[in-house]
């Protein structure tokens, strides 16, 4: 795109990292990736958020934006001749904000707790990473994505979570699949595009780096 400079830091497991790769992909963006050591926090990332400290973090022609979820809807204000990822009607896109607010208070926390609790703390956790997943799956029910017909804002915000899975129903000792098969099924369709396939790690890629972050850190 003429005129503009996009650099994104970011770290590669990072679920919310992801979404603004697939949101920058989905808008066909050229893009600078600038990984980032979190133990070693680099003096760009410390001025480019200065309050949470925290990746990702765009920076469009200088200027900083962060949280996910704010970075993928500047992305497609910004850029919104292509692939819009919001709905047209008010009414639904505040719906696509629900679900996305939704997935950001629940999914990430149930699933640390779900990969670093234990015993009876663990099953709790558990019960409840499921019981998010099923209220999710049924919002998606028969539709092909949240939103309907089109993929979009609320996808993005959860199919990051799916290369993730397998390191939950590993170390979880769950079957995401055998009790929620149609969200299974939209996180399939959802990899079919090229936009997501291409940005999500290898899922045993993601366990291994779990694991060494458990015994590096002792979770
Ligand atoms: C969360 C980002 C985040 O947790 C968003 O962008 O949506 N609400 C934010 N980033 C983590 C890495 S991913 O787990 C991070 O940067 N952590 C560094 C730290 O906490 O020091």
């Amino acid at each position: 795109m003429g005129g503009s400079e996009i650099v994104l830091l970011d770290f590669w497991p990072s679920m919310f990292g992801m979404r603004v790769r697939i949101a920058l992909a989905e808008k066909c963006l050229e893009y600078e990736y600038k990984e980032q050591d979190l133990a070693n926090k680099s003096c760009l990332l410390l001025e480019m958020n200065p309050i949470h400290k925290k990746i990702p973090v765009l920076v469009h022609n200088g200027k900083p934006i962060n949280e996910s979820s704010i970075i993928v809807q500047y992305i497609d204000e910004t850029w919104n001749a292509k692939s819009p990822l919001m709905p047209f009607d008010p009414y639904a896109r505040a719906q696509a904000r629900f679900w996305a607010d939704f997935v950001d208070k629940k999914v990430y926390e149930a699933g640390k707790k779900t990969l670093t609790l234990k015993g009876e703390e663990q099953e709790k956790a558990k019960n409840e990473f499921i019981e998010i997943m099923k209220v999710l799956e049924g919002q998606i029910g028969e539709k092909p994505y949240f939103m309907g017909e089109s993929f979009g804002f609320t996808d993005i915000s959860l199919i990051t979570f799916y290369c993730w899975f397998y390191t939950y129903e590993t170390l979880g000792n769950i079957s995401i699949e055998k009790e929620c098969p149609k969200l299974i099924a939209w996180a399939k369709r959802c990899m079919q595009r090229e936009s997501v396939s291409k940005t999500l790690p290898d899922s045993k890629k993601i366990y291994e780096f779990f694991l060494e972050m458990r015994l590096k850190y002792g979770l």
